[in-house]
């Protein structure tokens, strides 16, 4: 029985390039893609994406940040993805992310009111069920 997650290429990785870079850790780690899409996000579905964080310090310059440019929405199934892809992003501040992993490799603080860490994963079974149906529906 395999576990989906919903995994988004930020527009910050977007623009600088690094879909295919993402798309081929996910990939090379042995995880199947898909579901696969382009697309400039609302913030109808921005603010239903990240509702567990309104009313936070840096909820306006996500949703802003989010709202800059086009994205990326992976599906990738494979057994324990969620937990896997977690690992594979690395943590959420880039500065600290472990190296090998995509923000760690890849990301930095640009000095911003919100960390562009070009990648989002679904955090639990119940999360990525409800993302993968706001993304892919
Ligand atoms: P993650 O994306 O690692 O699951 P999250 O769900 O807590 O992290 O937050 C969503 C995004 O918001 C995160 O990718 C970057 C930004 N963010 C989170 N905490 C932040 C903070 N303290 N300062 C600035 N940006 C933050
Ligand atoms: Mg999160």
């Amino acid at each position: 029985m395999s576990e989906a997650t919903l995994i988004l290429v930020k527009p910050d990785g977007v623009a600088r390039g690094l879909t295919g870079e993402i798309l081929r850790r996910i990939e090379a780690k042995g995880y199947v893609v898909t579901g696969l899409r382009m697309l400039e996000a609302d913030r109808e579905l921005l603010a239903a994406h990240y509702a567990e964080h309104e009313g936070k310090p840096f909820y306006e310059p996500l949703i802003e940040f989010m709202s800059s440019g086009p994205t990326v929405a992976i599906r990738a199934e494979g057994h324990r993805v969620i937990e896997g892809f977690r690992s594979l992003a690395g943590t959420t501040d880039p500065s600290t992310a472990a190296p090998g992993t995509i923000r760690g490799d890849l990301g930095r603080d640009w000095g911003l009111k919100v960390q562009q860490n070009l990648v989002h994963g679904s955090d639990s079974v119940e999360s990525a069920e409800r993302e993968l149906g706001l993304w892919f529906s």
